[in-house]
């Protein structure tokens, strides 16, 4: 076994070039094998490991910098710089993340999870160096999907122009979590068929030796080519235009060709653009053949592939049956996504209404914009998006849509705690941000019932913006439609009054049956609205005892608990005692919901804990 013998890149650098195939079977063993166990992003990691083998043989990630973007395809980096026998832990609470982390490795240069931001950060950390006056290398990692995003052009843009030497590498593997979208996709398809244009540079620069850019002639002449070839050749790549020396396209799974390109891009000592072709999935048939599947996943069969435990109605689902189901009844009903077509549950919705579904890429910014176009001229536009990506669009929530007032409608998926992604996933934002844009409606369902209900309401009887927040997964056992009120009451009790809105209201509601074995009687109350928020719509319902505690899934800041207390304190008509659960402010880690929920006292234990202590202060 080689790979047992890797404990850490000077590892990796040490094995003889024959010995590397070998290497990249094990690592593709090990991730199947792994991964079908916890879970995990495994197509994407498959398709990059002689990638990052290579990256490992020629550059020194403790020293130089590899800047990942989403991050997703981490895995075999984290396997060649010691992680390895962490891997059991993967996404779990207190476990090895399936993001970089610099906390965790200082192989690890930057966080991701978000796309289309590497190539900024990688710049940014260019500049320093060379502020610096040091020579470590740049690189950053980007998928073709995550080029679909507008802030990777602001990156190329700025990285072009500036000189600093950096290394660009675009996996392109065709596919983002869904077949790719969009002109980008073409280009590069259109570069991936001239490889004889990669074969002549190759030759040509074979011409001035093995280290071709410490020769003035060869210097000399790039730039001159490079000049010549941009007045006189318009059919250059986007990159080129955009400063970049492009290398490529190469084959992604040819570790000598891959060592050898990143070894002359690392010589150039400019803006390179190293254009790499890799198969989402290879080498493990299930995963290759269906790519999208395999992007991420639950555990599973490590022969068969089979999913284990998958399947049954999920929030997400829901929301995709009641769109097509509006769709059928308006022709105005049109749905966007932003390269989560599946996630959202909107891939019956595009094969049911093909005309009236846009994928628009990694670009929540521009599908916030885009619908508010199409509020503009009389559709219905519903903008499914995930609660954390959403927050990429913010800007646009405001100026395109709110200042207006349009009738634009946000389906907000994993609102809320999601889990085994981690800090840089969880919804912990929307329900403060949302609810703080003047004019925006902001609902939250608490099963499928009322998913389906407030998202028709959203749709056909109101006005302006209206945002439908819901989590991952599915539905608890509180199954009642109260979606016809704004504040609910589930529940009657003396003692104190426990305040929720969304999934968190089963955990309240068992907290509250754990109180009555002890005889405490608490009402429980559900928020079917928490923006707007007034005096009004709250009535005396918050009043009626001296406690009051509300509980939510977001961060505490700004949370809807400090909003109501500022509305009753100015109304003179604060309770005695009020308690705020929430997140605080701390950054949620990977974990599984219920064990967050109990890390922070969401729980039934922890709400009922919270009631007794708060009871205990009142005598
Ligand atoms: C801003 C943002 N939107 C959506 C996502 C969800 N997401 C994670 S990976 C991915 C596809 C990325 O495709 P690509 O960059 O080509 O990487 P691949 O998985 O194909 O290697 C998407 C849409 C995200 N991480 N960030």
């Amino acid at each position: 076994m080689v790979l047992e013998s890797i404990h850490s890149p000077a590892d990796v650098k040490a094995l003889a070039d024959g010995q590397l195939p070998q290497l990249c079977q094990e690592l593709r063993e090990f991730l199947v094998n792994s991964l079908s166990r916890t879970g995990g992003h495994l197509a994407s990691n498959l398709g990059t490991v002689e990638l990052t083998v290579a990256i490992h043989r020629v550059f020194d990630t403790e020293r130089d910098r590899l800047v990942f973007d989403v991050g997703h395809q981490c895995y075999v980096h984290k396997i060649l710089t010691g992680r390895g026998d962490q891997f059991s832990t993967l996404r779990q609470l207190d476990g090895l993340s399936g993001f970089p982390k610099p906390r965790e490795s200082v192989h690890d240069a930057f966080i991701a999870g978000h796309a289309s931001n590497s190539v900024s950060v990688a710049l940014g950390m260019a500049r320093a160096r060379t502020l610096g006056g040091k020579d470590y290398c740049v690189l950053a990692l980007i998928g073709d999907g995550a080029l679909t995003g507008g802030l990777a052009y602001e990156g190329l843009n700025n990285a072009g122009a500036s000189g600093e030497p950096l290394i660009v590498i675009l996996n392109d593997n065709g596919m983002s979590i869904n077949p790719n979208v969009g002109a980008i996709p073409s280009h590069l398809a259109r570069l991936r068929s001239k490889p004889a244009y990669y074969h002549f540079k190759k030759w040509y620069r074979s011409l001035f030796g093995p280290r071709p850019s410490r020769n003035p002639l060869y210097r000399f002449n790039h730039r001159v080519k490079t000049s010549l070839k941009k007045t006189l050749w318009p059919g250059s790549t986007l990159f080129e235009d955009m400063g970049f020396t492009y290398l490529g396209p190469i084959d992604g799974h040819d570790l000598s060709r891959l060592c050898d390109m990143l070894s002359w891009a690392k010589e150039l000592h400019c803006p390179v653009l190293l254009h790499v072709n890799t198969i989402k999935g290879k080498g493990v048939p299930f995963a290759q053949r269906n790519p999208d599947m395999y992007h991420g996943v639950g555990p599973f069969d490590p022969e068969t592939g089979r999913l284990r435990g998958e399947g049954g109605e999920t929030f997400s689902s829901v929301f995709g049956k009641t769109m097509a189901d509006c769709a059928r009844a308006d022709p105005r009903v049109c749905a966007i996504t932003a390269a989560m077509a599946d996630g959202t549950g909107l891939s019956g919705f595009a094969k049911a209404f093909p005309k009236r579904f846009f994928d628009v890429g990694i670009a929540e910014g521009h599908g916030v914009s885009m619908a508010a176009g199409m509020a503009s001229q009389g559709l219905l536009p519903v903008f499914a998006v995930y609660s954390t990506f959403l927050q990429r669009g913010y800007d646009m929530l405001i100026h395109d849509v709110a200042l207006e007032g349009l009738h634009v409608v946000l389906g907000v998926d994993r609102a809320g705690l999601v889990g085994a992604d981690g800090e840089t996933h969880h919804g912990c934002f929307d329900a403060l941000f949302l609810s703080e844009l003047p004019g925006f409606t902001v609902l939250c369902p608490a099963n499928f019932a009322e998913l389906r209900r407030m998202l028709r309401s959203a749709l056909f009887e109101r006005s302006g913006p209206v945002a439908v927040r819901y989590p991952r997964g599915g539905e608890g056992a509180f199954r009642e439609d109260t979606s016809d009120r704004p504040v609910a009451c589930l529940r009657e009790g003396r003692h104190a009054t426990l305040l929720s809105y969304g999934v968190p209201v089963n955990r309240t509601l068992e907290a509250a049956a754990l109180l009555e074995k002890e005889g405490i009687e608490v009402r429980v109350l559900k928020l079917n609205q928490i923006a707007p928020l007034d005096l009004e719509i709250l009535g005396d319902s918050l009043e009626k005892t001296d406690i009051l505690l509300v509980l939510e899934d977001c961060f505490g800041a700004g949370c809807v608990g400090q909003r109501i207390a500022a509305i009753l304190a100015k109304a003179g008509r604060a309770p005695k005692r009020l308690l705020l659960k929430n997140l605080g402010g701390t950054f949620a880690p990977e974990g599984s919901v219920s064990q967050l929920e109990a890390r922070f006292g969401l729980d039934a234990a922890g709400i009922a804990g919270a009631v007794r202590e708060a009871l205990m202060h009142e005598q």
